[in-house]
């Protein structure tokens, strides 16, 4: 009896500490999931800067990912930019995406390792004047999984070729 006394007064105790901190904690700032996301996207592909709440720029924002965020998540997705082909996370054009300035397209090698995009993209589009294609490793490496010619887009890729885009080059 005693012995569970002293458990209800712990448990009492433990209770008003958890009022009285919990309260405090919740109260300052609860940690932004797309800032945490991006916090983790930077430390896994250096080189890259914030540039908005839900962007981050490499190379000088020749390439740029987007992240969804709270409010866009549900909305349409924005379209790809003018000059510049997309890769997206998830079909129809959803989830995180990356898009790449239209000037890379002098057939270096593009890895998509480099920024945080290996083995994810679902759909894409491309509204260059140049070609893109891509691979199933880094390096152009592996299979040629397919082709983004200029000016088209795909809303899902089929399953034997999805989550497999590793590197690409534009010419
Ligand atoms: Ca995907």
């Amino acid at each position: 009896m005693k012995h569970r006394l002293a458990a209800i007064l712990a448990a009492f105790a433990a209770a008003v500490a958890l009022l009285a901190t919990g309260g405090a904690t919740v109260a300052a700032a609860a940690p932004d999931p797309t800032q945490q996301k991006i916090d983790r996207i930077l430390a896994q592909a250096p080189g890259g800067t914030q540039t908005s709440k839900n962007t981050i720029a490499w190379q000088n924002g020749d390439v740029v990912m987007t992240l969804p965020t709270g409010k866009n998540a549900t909305a349409a997705p924005a379209p790809c930019p003018d000059g510049r082909f997309c890769l997206y996370e998830a079909a129809n054009f959803g989830g995180r995406s990356v898009s790449f300035r239209d000037r890379l397209c002098d057939n270096r090698v593009v890895n998509l390792t480099a920024f945080n995009f290996n083995d994810v993209t679902s759909s894409w589009a491309n509204n260059t004047d140049f070609d893109v294609d891509v691979w199933a490793a880094i390096g152009l490496g592996g299979a040629r999984l397919f082709q983004m010619f200029s000016f088209t887009e795909s809303m899902g890729l089929t399953r034997n070729i999805n989550d497999q885009a590793s590197s690409l080059n534009c010419y």
